[in-house]
Parts: C-alpha cells; structure tokens; sequence
C-alpha cells in the first residue's frame, strides 16, 4: 500500500520507531478488513439473501445514495406515485448503502401489515429515536405493551370525552378569530408574516398573514388545555417555558446526523454531552419537571374527589390526562395493566407531539385548498352561516355536510403525515391483492420478506390514487363524499372500502391497532377552527400568486418558493367579512 508510506515517516520524529509504524500499518489493515467485510455483509450477502429480490422496482444510481437523491429532490411521496406507476402497486427501492426497502400502495398488503401489528413493528432506529425523545408512550411501544396503554387511553378518546372538550376547541378557535381580526385592523409590520407584504398584496381592509404560524398558536393552546389543562397561552402571550421547552426537543430530536445515530446505538454513547443532547436533555428537565407536576395535581385531585364522595364522572378535569390518570386508578383494572407514572408523563409528550403540528397543518392545507378554489369556500362559508347556534354541538357539526367533504377531501389529498415506516418482526409472508410482474418475467402474488426488512407506507399514494378514487383523484372534490351530489360510483365505492384505515377509507390517520387514537378529537377540533373563522373572515391567494411547495419533515408543510429562509409558512390574504 504506497499510498500510505509518505505519510508514515513522521512518526519516528515522534519517537515511536518503526515498530509503530508497522503497527500502525496492521492497525490500517484490521480497519481496512473490518470495513470490507462490512461491505460484504452489507452490499453483497445481504442483497445475495434478499428473500423479495424477485420485486420490481426503479434501478439503484449509487451504491451509497440508493434511490434517496431522487426521494428528496422530488415533492413529498411524488417518487412513490412513479413508481407504483411504472412497477406496480408493490416494489422494492434503494436506501442508504444500497438497503433495500419494499414499498407497498395494494390494500389487501396494507390490510394484512395493519391488521398484524405486531409482526410489524416500527424499525428499530425509529423506536430508539422516538423512545429518547418521548419516553415509552404509545406511540412508540409494542407488543404486550403497547395494548396495555391503549386500553387504558382509548376511554380518554370516547365520544363522551370529545363532547367535554368541545367548549374549549371552540374558545381556542374564538380567541383566534379575535387574533386575526385584531392583527389586519393593526398595521405594525413584522408581526402577521415574515416577510412584508409586497406592493401588490396590499388591499384595503385586508392583511397578508403567515395563517400557519396562527393556526399553530391555536392548535398548541387546543392540545394543552384539551390535553391536560395546562394554558401554554400562545394565542395571547409571547412566551411560554414549556411551550419552549418541547419545541426545543422537538427539532433537537429530529436532527439525525450520524452522531446522533451512533448515539442511539452504542451503548454508552447516548451519554456525550453533544449539543444535540444537551439541548434536549435540558428542555426534558423542564417537559418533565412541569408534566410532573401536573400529574401529581391531577391525582391528588382525583383521590380528593373520591374522599370527599363526588361521583366517578363529576367535575376533576375533563383533560385527557385526568381521564388517563382516572382510567389507571379504577378499581377495576388489574396492577399490571397499569401505566407507570413514567408512562403517564410519556403520553404528555405523545399527545404534544401527535396532536399539535398534525392539526394544524392539517387546518393550514384546508385554507390554502378553499383559496385555490374559491367557489368552495363560498360553497363552505353557505353551509356555516346558515347554523343558527354560535356553537353547534359535535353531533350538529359532524353533519354538516359540506364541511365534512372539505375536511375530508384536504385530509385526503394533503396528509399532514405522507407515510410511515414498519420493519417484519419475523419472517412473514405479505399478500397482495393485485399481482405484480417480477424481475424474472413471472407475476408474484406474495411477497415473502424476511425479518428486519424494511417496508414504507405511502399514505399520500393511496389517498390519491386513480385506481381508488377514478380519473379526478388529483382534484379538490368535497361534494365526492355526497350521495345527493352524484357522489361515487359503485365501482370506486368498493375499492374505497378495501382501504383499511381507521376513518374515512383514506390513511390519513393509518389503520388497525396502530391508526392514530385521536382522530375523532381532531376531526371535532379542525371542524369547530374552520366553523368558526370562515363566518367571519375571508381568505385569498396573494396578489402575486406566491408558489407554494410541500416540504416533509415528520408532518408536510408549506413553503414559498423564493423566500426559503423565512422557513416554513403559508400568507394568505385575510379579510373580515363584510357584515350584511
Ligand atoms: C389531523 C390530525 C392528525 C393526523 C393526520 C394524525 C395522523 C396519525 C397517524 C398517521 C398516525 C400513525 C403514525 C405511525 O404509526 O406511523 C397517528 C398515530 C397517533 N396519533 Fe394522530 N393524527 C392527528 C391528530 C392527533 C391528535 C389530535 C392526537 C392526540 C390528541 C393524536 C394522537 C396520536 C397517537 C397517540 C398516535 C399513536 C397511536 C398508536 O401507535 O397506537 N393524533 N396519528
Ligand atoms: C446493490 O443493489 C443492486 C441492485 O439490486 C444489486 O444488483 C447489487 O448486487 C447490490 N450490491 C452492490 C455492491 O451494488
Ligand atoms: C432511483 O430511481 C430513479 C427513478 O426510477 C432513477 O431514475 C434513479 O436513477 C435511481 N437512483 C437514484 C440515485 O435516485
Ligand atoms: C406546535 O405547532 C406549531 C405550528 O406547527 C409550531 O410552531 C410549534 O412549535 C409547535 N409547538 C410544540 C410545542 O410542538
Ligand atoms: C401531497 C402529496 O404527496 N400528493 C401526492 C399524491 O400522489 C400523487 C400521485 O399519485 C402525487 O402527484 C402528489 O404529489
């Protein structure tokens, strides 16, 4: 190896000898082999073993970028539409040092993964990284685990609880209201939007507002009242020691450099004090100091009620965490059915995570979809003035029609979440529901995929399918959902049936065991928001039609092109509504 020798004899100048020198050549030559046979398991044996190798899917570019490049140069989820286009509703691509993953849009594959939840557990890594972050809480457990704690919390979900929690969704969303109305009446700049208003978006009586840094204020205000009756107060307050402290662990944690993932690996190296750890470890004293406290106020609460004689249902806390705390309590569930404290402080960080960025991008993409298509709004805006309550119950509000389509159509065709990722647990055999031509030329109607492999979800693939929803999958419908409109065919009806998710026959909020606990909270909270501000203000496209792209981090967001480094946002033109 010449290569190495010049840079060797600086070594006897350091008094080290010749000795080592060989030594540090043997040294190079351990670490050479080491790395070679790395890349023989990695590249050559681990391909050579792959049990779905027969799976179509696009050609490999780089050994070391796999089909990635592509994935991230492309909009959310759009490489995964192409190639369930050119290979077939189930193929396999190329990770990160040529790993192979399988990809799979058929919905009977996707009802057999949801339905054997726990042959198909989230990827390792994933766990490692979402356990650090959140603690042990359920969306991160499995297994035997994992159905204790969602039989505990399922109860804080029910109907009844979402009743409970309607008064404050429509607070939150009044205080909103009154927010924006204040925010167009003032003109102090820097405030509404992060970039100021060109020229031509200047209206009269209007504003240009980021709406998605609003409806995130409101949405963080929903989860913490809502969630454990903690007022962060984003809406009227500047500031907010936790409401801090978890954004900080938040976009610390999904930093993953290569540290970080060693860090997740090697025993003992979660504890180096990067600046990724320190950051996450202080903002955790302070998530957990607070949401410790809140549980012990809660419990105290609860025995205090039951000393004092209240009855079970009576007024201590209609929170989600005073429901959790009291469903843990009850007589009836057995000692090892009960979360640990530490697990009741994991669900605060759960529900924080899940339950705040996802409905309010989720609201954020419904007011840029009304505005693409304005008769919608209007259509929308008839539907709502026309309640006569200020507060229309649950009940009243879910059958609103037209809202719903709205709801429904916006969840569909823009999922805050694109897609998620399992791993087989065990060696396990998919089946599929539409045959796919393998790499031989013969059609495989099962995939047989061993343990560890990985297999990405495409929620926003199968939303949008034309398969499943007929030519006009692309386009913003809400009347499809409406059988007095002309609705669906039978035809695409059956095949929306096929699609196993929790709610709506789109995977929006995924499916079986493992499908999101709170879409009934946040279908109620997204209906009461936009119930409340489309009676009273309008929203446009910008003059100056700013082009809007998706960008994906745990949830999709928008972001303007050309004005990258104001981060993600979506200003629209606001305007109250003129009063008749
Ligand atoms: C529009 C809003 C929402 C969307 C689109 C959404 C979507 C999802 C999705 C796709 C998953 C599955 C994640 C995966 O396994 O990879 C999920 C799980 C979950 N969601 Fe939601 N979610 C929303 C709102 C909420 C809210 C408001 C809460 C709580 C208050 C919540 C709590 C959870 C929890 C706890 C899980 C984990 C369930 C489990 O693994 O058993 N979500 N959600
Ligand atoms: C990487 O993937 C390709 C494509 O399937 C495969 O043919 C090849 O053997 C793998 N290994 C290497 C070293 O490229
Ligand atoms: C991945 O797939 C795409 C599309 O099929 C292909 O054009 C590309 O060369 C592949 N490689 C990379 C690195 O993306
Ligand atoms: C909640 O969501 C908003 C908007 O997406 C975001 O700005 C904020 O940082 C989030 N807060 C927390 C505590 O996650
Ligand atoms: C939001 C999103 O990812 N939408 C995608 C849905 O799927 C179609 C193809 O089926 C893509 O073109 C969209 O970008």
């Amino acid at each position: 190896m010449p290569s190495i020798y010049p840079s060797i004899p600086m070594l006897p100048s350091l008094g080290l000898g010749y000795r080592a020198a060989d030594f540090a050549v043997y040294t190079l030559a351990a670490v050479g082999s080491v790395l070679a046979s790395a890349f023989a398991y990695l590249w050559l044996y681990k391909d050579w073993v792959l049990t779905h190798k027969n799976l179509p899917g696009p050609p490999r570019e780089s050994w070391f970028w796999g089909n990635l490049s592509s994935i991230i140069a492309a909009e959310p989820a759009a490489m995964h539409a192409q190639w369930a286009r050119t290979h077939g509703l189930t193929y396999r691509y190329r990770m990160l040092f040529n790993s192979s993953r399988i990809c799979t849009a058929d919905p009977v594959a996707l009802n057999y993964i949801l339905t054997h939840s726990d042959k198909f557990p989230k990827p390792e890594l994933t766990r490692k990284f979402l356990v650090d972050l959140l603690g042990n809480g359920v969306l991160v457990a499995e297994g035997a685990d994992h159905r204790r704690q969602r039989r505990v919390l399922n109860p804080c979900f029910s109907p009844q609880s979402i009743r409970d929690v309607m008064p404050v969704f429509y607070d939150k969303a009044e205080e909103l209201r009154e927010k924006l109305l204040g925010l167009i009446e003032d003109d102090s700049e820097g405030i509404a939007s992060p970039t100021p208003a060109v020229k031509e978006d200047t209206v009269a009586g209007g504003r240009k507002i980021d709406v998605m840094r609003f409806l995130g204020m409101c949405t963080l205000d929903v989860i913490g009242v809502a969630g454990f009756s903690y007022d962060f107060k984003a809406l009227s307050q500047p500031k907010n020691e936790l409401a801090e402290a978890f954004s900080k662990m938040f976009s610390a944690g999904q930093q993953f450099n290569a540290v970080a993932i060693m860090q997740a690996f090697v025993p003992g190296m979660g504890k180096i004090p990067t600046e990724r750890s320190k950051t996450m470890w202080a903002s955790q004293a302070t998530t957990q100091r607070i949401g410790r406290r809140l549980i012990q106020e809660k419990k105290w609460a609860i025995k205090q009620a039951h000393t004092t004689g209240l009855e079970k249902g009576d007024d201590i806390g209609k929170d989600l965490l005073s429901l959790c705390i009291r469903a843990n309590m009850a007589a009836d569930v057995r000692p090892e059915q009960k979360l640990t404290d530490d697990e009741v402080l994991a669900q605060i960080t759960t529900f924080m995570l899940a339950g705040n960025e996802t409905s309010s991008t989720a609201l954020t993409w419904i007011l840029y979809l009304i505005t693409q298509n304005p008769e919608t709004q209007v259509k929308l805006r008839k539907e709502c003035m026309a309640v006569q309550d200020e507060r229309p119950s649950v009940e009243d509000i879910t059958a609103l029609p037209y809202l719903g389509g709205v709801v429904h159509e916006a969840l569909r065709l823009l999922s805050p979440v694109q897609g998620t990722i399992r791993e087989a647990g065990e060696d396990v055999v998919i089946p599929l529901g539409t045959p796919v031509r393998g790499r031989d030329g013969q059609m495989i109607d099962s995939v047989k995929v061993s343990k560890g492999s990985s297999i990405f979800l495409p929620i926003s693939v199968i939303n949008t399918s034309e398969h499943i929803w007929g030519p006009d999958a692309k386009e913003f419908k809400p009347e499809r959902y409406s059988a007095s409109e002309g609705g669906m065919d039978e035809k695409l009806r059956a095949e929306q049936n096929s699609i196993p998710g929790v709610w709506g026959n789109i995977l929006s909020f995924l499916g079986g065991r493992r499908g999101c606990i709170g879409y009934q909270f946040a279908l109620a909270e997204i209906k009461v928001i936009l119930f409340v501000l489309i009676r009273s203000m309008e929203f446009e496209e910008l003059a100056s039609k700013p082009k809007i792209e998706k960008k994906s981090s745990v949830v999709m967001r928008p972001r303007v092109v050309g004005e990258e480094t104001a981060g993600l946002q979506l200003p629209l033109m606001v305007k109250p509504l003129a009063q008749s």
